[in-house]
């Protein structure tokens, strides 16, 4: 098949399962185009079957606000004219589900018919899309997909729940590459990290207000009075220099390091014991996913796709939102007993297997089969 995959380039959970479906469907045969408006973070190797386009947007001085879906719809006419593609799969609807529409219109006065496949990831329907300035076009947009999917049940609930919707909608969940997502022997690094062969906590995200980090250093806080401890914040964004002031405040500034953003997030991971997200939404929680894969149980809020991912008592457990004493506890419970901590550790890493690329890639080849066939019908 010819695919052209519509993203954020960035390093949140939407940019990097569109790249890596992107990589695996390309590994696979599949001829893959990737059209952005920056090359996407995670498309870091080279493959004669796999294509980057770039949406170049006009700086006319007329534009307070450059029209971005104006641009990317014109590159998305351009592109499936000329390389002939045989779909269109475009990541969070806005607004790239609505710019999918409009090039689908303007494709059909040159006579192509291109099913487009809009998939969901969590924060275009749960917060941004929820928003009254959004959601008519997001209704829209979702029902005028040729196919539509959301990475969990929970979020495929939460569309018909909020949005007037008269599409079907299959949920593919996020997905792992094993062989990148292993634990890896750094012994040394670990040493560096926790000299006294202290637990190391971890946790990775873009620092947004959802990702609740204050909780993060207020449950690591709890842990540390009761087990000798090290927290890895991986990642920055808008919430970091208050989670830094509270680990200050709170006296644990030398048992906390900030690590910025990361490339080889799976190091980390690596050596880590516990993965903390007590986030107030997560449709999915990949993050979490990637830590599973790496041996890390997780302490997560049972919000949103959460409890799909994280089974209590087996890889982890689940708490409510702010819920910062249970958390501690449930951490408490896993880290205090070596045995135990072990066989947290091994549970994860087999959970994390059912979602391996390999059983996820198959549903999304089929999925764009019958969508293109389906659409060849009308
Ligand atoms: O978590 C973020 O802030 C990034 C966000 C995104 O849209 O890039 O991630 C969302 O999509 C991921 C991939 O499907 C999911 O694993 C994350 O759970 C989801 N984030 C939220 O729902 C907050």
């Amino acid at each position: 098949m010819k695919i052209g995959i519509v993203c954020y380039p960035t390093f949140g959970g939407s940019g990097v399962v569109a790249t890596e479906l992107g990589k695996g469907l390309a590994s696979k045969g599949h001829e893959v185009h990737f059209i952005t408006y920056n090359k996407p973070a995670r498309l870091d190797f080279f493959l004669e079957n796999l294509y980057y386009h770039e949406v170049s947007i006009s700086q006319y001085p007329l534009f307070d606000f450059p029209p971005y879906e104006s641009a990317l719809a014109s590159k998305l006419v351009d592109v499936v004219r000329f390389e002939e593609l045989d779909i269109l799969h475009v990541h969070y609807a806005i607004p790239h589900a609505s710019a999918a529409y409009l090039a689908k219109q303007i494709l059909k006065t040159y006579g192509i018919n291109i099913p487009v496949v809009t998939t969901l990831h969590g924060t275009d329907i749960t917060l941004v899309g929820k928003d009254k300035t959004f959601k008519p076009v997001v209704t829209f947009s979702i029902n005028e997909s040729d196919g539509v999917t959301t990475v969990s049940e929970n979020l495929k609930s939460q569309t018909l729940e909020f949005f007037d919707i008269t599409r079907e909608i299959q949920v593919i969940p996020n997905f792992i590459d094993l062989n990148r997502f292993v634990n890896k022997n750094r012994l040394h690094f670990k040493k560096a990290i926790a000299p006294d062969d202290e637990r190391i906590l971890v946790h990775t995200s873009n620092f947004r207000k959802v990702k609740n980090t204050q909780d993060v250093v207020r449950i690591f806080h709890k842990v540390s009075q009761t087990i000798p401890s090290k927290l890895l914040m991986v990642g920055d964004g808008p919430e970091r220099s208050n989670v830094e002031e509270l680990s200050r405040q709170l006296g644990i500034s030398n048992s906390v390091r900030f690590l910025g953003k990361q490339d080889a997030v799976e190091e980390i991971l690596s050596v880590s014991d516990l993965f903390l997200m007590p986030s107030s939404s997560e449709s999915f929680g990949l993050a979490a996913l990637e830590a599973m894969a790496c041996r890390v149980p997780v302490i997560s809020s049972n919000i949103g796709g959460l409890p799909e991912l994280n089974v209590p008592g087996v890889t982890g457990f689940l708490s409510d939102v702010d819920d910062i004493e249970d958390m501690a506890k449930n951490a408490i419970y896993i880290l205090e007993d070596c045995e135990r901590l072990e066989t947290f550790k091994q549970a994860a890493y087999e959970h994390a297997k059912k979602f391996e690329i390999s059983q996820i890639l198959p549903q999304y080849e089929e999925y764009y089969q019958r969508t293109i066939d389906n659409s060849k019908k009308l």
